[in-house]
């Protein structure tokens, strides 16, 4: 291990090595006060001028990580310094982390990442190791990065070090943090993976080396791609429930009695910034090469059809029930964000079940979340259950119960609740006593033991 490699081990071990973090979202907030919690005197910087002055004022912006709240204060202007110069990032750091998103909305772009790296390179980067942990096309760090870093002669690997690591954090479980989250790294050689995976066991409790930064690339949007093929599996045997009077959550049940049966729920749909993005980053970096990409591709049209099948659903409840066009009916939308107790509400299914409801001629639709400070106008609880249709888009836990004494048609987009004639899930059919019962407990128990089972990593 060469000298400069060396240097920079030490200055992790003792706590001296200087961290830029380029990118303060929730991941990189989270970073950036892990590894000053650590010892690590860290710059962190952002673009976004009123990100860094709520930051300043020892405000943290990122609801679901609240846990920050107690921590930055306490670091603020001792071990973490926010600042929007960040083409000082790699005049200050000794190590220079970028996690800047690599999409707009739904859009791969790496123009926030050459942004960054045109920043770096504004200063010499001899002996400093960068690490990119976006999520990325498999090949960008070698094929994209790299060339821009080496733009001044130098050269990847030995006159600075280089390395990719999938950030992996998923904001607002609080059974897993930072710390309890494997992470993976692979570097341009081996020694700057090293040097990496030395800074990152600072903050993590394992640490994964993988041979490549391409493998490493590649496992993440494996890891994103193979959860929402499956979610749209799971959807698909609700669509064939529906066709055949299957119950799915019955026969989800049933099956996962098996011991290698890996169960997934169907719902109104994928929302979230990952599972939207990531497939189409993995399908993109194969395009081209011959490879039948079907899959993927197949997975992303159930997942979107799913708001569509929610909306239609409430659309024949008008027809065949109240009978009555869609523009005379009221329809209560319970649940704006894309998921249990989040606060976020990119690519929400509720989004899309709106924007279908309008194109079959409603008019009179209400939401209510209070866990999202949506643009879009909100309504009271009250306003949406004197709806005459109620679509219940995500399980809060704030929502349990809320249903219990409405009178209208429900449709439940969530299949946590009891169906009947009145309550229509996906998939769904008013079962037999017995099996429907354990079937909340079911997932209950499922989503308890998931917790566990990941904080016991
Ligand atoms: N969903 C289903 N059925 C399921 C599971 C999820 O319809 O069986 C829906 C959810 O309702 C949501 C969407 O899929 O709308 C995404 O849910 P998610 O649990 O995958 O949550 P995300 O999008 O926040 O995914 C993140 C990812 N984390 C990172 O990329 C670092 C993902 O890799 C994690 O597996 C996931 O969190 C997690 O496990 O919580």
């Amino acid at each position: 291990m060469s000298l400069v490699a060396e240097g920079l081990i030490e200055k992790i071990d003792s706590r001296t090595a200087r961290i830029s973090v380029v990118g303060l979202g929730y991941v990189g907030l989270n970073v950036s006060l892990s590894l000053a919690s650590e010892g690590f005197e860290v710059h962190g910087y952002d673009i976004d001028g009123s990100r860094i002055d709520k930051l300043l004022q020892g405000i943290n912006y990122v609801q679901e990580e609240d846990h920050l709240s107690g921590i930055l204060p306490l670091m603020l202007n001792t071990k973490f310094f926010p600042s929007t110069d960040v083409d000082n990032a790699s005049e200050v750091g000794d190590i220079i982390i970028v996690i800047v998103p690599t999409a707009e909305g739904d859009i791969p772009t790496l123009d926030y990442l050459e942004m960054a790296l045109d920043s770096i390179t504004q200063n010499d980067i001899r002996g400093k190791l960068i690490i990119l942990e976006s999520t990325v096309q498999v090949g960008t760090s070698d094929e994209f990065v790299k060339p821009i870093l080496e733009r001044g002669g130098l050269k990847a690997g030995t006159d600075f070090f280089l390395a990719y690591s999938p950030e992996r954090i998923d904001p607002g479980n609080t059974s897993m943090r930072l710390r309890n989250i494997p992470k993976v790294v692979g570097g341009v050689n081996q020694v700057s993976a090293e040097i990496a995976a030395k800074l990152y066991e600072a903050i993590v409790n394992s640490v994964v080396m993988v041979s490549s930064m391409k493998t490493a690339e590649f496992v993440k949007l494996m890891e994103n791609a193979q959860r929402d093929v499956n979610i749209a599996l799971v959807n698909l045997f609700a669509i064939m429930g529906e066709k055949a009077g299957i119950d799915i959550e019955e026969a989800l049940f049933a099956a996962s009695t098996k011991w290698n049966f890996h169960k997934y729920h169907p719902t109104c749909g994928v929302g979230g910034h990952c599972l939207k993005k990531d497939p189409v980053l993995l399908a993109k970096s194969f395009e081209n090469t011959g490879i039948d990409l079907t899959l993927i591709e197949s997975s992303r049209r159930i997942n979107d059809y799913m708001p569509i099948l929610t909306a239609e659903k409430a659309i024949s409840i008008c027809r065949e029930h109240i009978k009555r066009d869609p523009s005379s009916v009221s329809f209560g939308i319970l649940g704006l964000s894309y998921k249990k107790n989040s606060s976020d509400s990119r690519n929400s299914p509720a989004l899309f079940i709106i924007e279908r409801l309008k194109e079959r001629g409603a008019s009179d639709i209400r939401c209510y979340d209070p866990h999202v400070n949506l643009t879009i106008k909100q309504n009271t609880l009250k306003e949406v259950l004197d709806s005459n249709i109620v679509i219940q888009t995500v399980a809060h836990d704030s929502f349990k119960g809320l249903l219990d004494n409405y009178q209208g048609y429900v449709i439940d987009g969530t299949n946590t609740l009891d169906p009947s004639e009145k309550v229509i899930g996906i998939g769904r059919f008013p079962l037999r006593g017995a099996v429907g019962d354990n079937i909340l407990e079911d997932h209950a128990r499922e989503e308890k033991t998931a917790g566990m089972a990941s904080s016991r990593e």
